[in-house]
């Protein structure tokens, strides 16, 4: 009996190693929480961003949207990191584009010294994609909505667990420095419509001249 209750916990404990992770959830923290995602922390490790004082909501003067996260770093835990761990969706079909948008905006002491980083990346760390390429440090810190084409990313990892992940480190040590992030999504997209080669429009019209010339003539 004994020895069955601990066959069943075996496979029990196995069966929980192997769960995939849920779907992205909460990109738009409208839960009024941090539903879905965790905290790291340098110096603390791992933490429940609801129950961590550098992990809030706000809402950004200006803006139409609402409940924003807001990471903050100390001179204790100088890297903050807010992440998910989720399946990321497999590409729908052939042809079909995927890219992630959000809104970010980054206030730092020192915008030299300072950084902030926003990658995707599988589990193990093999491919990540830097979100933040191409976007200038201006715009994160005027507050800027970020897109980029995960395609090829998600070309390899769709149907497999990945991790979103917006870190801010303080380098200059001295604190505080924070971002606000909002509005993530993940965004499909079909092949666009095949268009007609040129060729084959110059044969349809060339076609219709003739039906047309055609018509004219038997009226004369
Ligand atoms: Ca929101
Ligand atoms: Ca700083």
């Amino acid at each position: 009996m004994k020895k069955l209750l601990l066959v069943m916990l075996f496979g029990a404990l196995i069966f929980a190693n192997v769960v995939q992770a849920a779907p992205f959830q909460n990109g738009d923290f409208e839960t009024g929480d941090f539903t879905g995602w965790s905290g790291d922390l340098i110096s603390t490790g791992t933490v429940d961003p609801d129950l961590d004082s550098h992990f809030s909501l706000v809402n950004v003067p200006g803006q139409t949207f609402q409940n924003s996260a807001n990471v903050t770093n100390d001179n204790i835990d100088w890297i903050v990191t807010l992440y998910q761990d989720f399946t990321l969706d497999s590409l729908l079909g052939p042809g079909y584009t995927m890219d992630i948008t959000f809104w970010i905006q980054w206030s730092p002491t020192d915008s030299t010294w300072d950084m902030l980083s926003a990658t995707l990346s599988d589990t193990g760390y093999t491919n990540t994609v830097d979100l933040l390429s191409g976007v200038s440090d201006t715009d994160l810190l005027n507050g800027t909505w970020v897109t980029q084409d995960i395609t090829s990313f998600a070309q390899t990892w769709g149907g497999q667990d990945v991790e979103l992940a917006f870190t801010v480190t303080d380098w200059d040590w001295i604190t505080p420095d924070s971002f606000t992030i909002d509005n993530i999504s993940f965004n499909q997209h079909a092949p666009a419509a095949p268009v007609p080669e040129p060729a084959t429009v110059l044969l349809l019209g060339s076609g219709l001249c003739g039906l047309a010339f055609t018509r004219k003539r038997k009226r004369d």
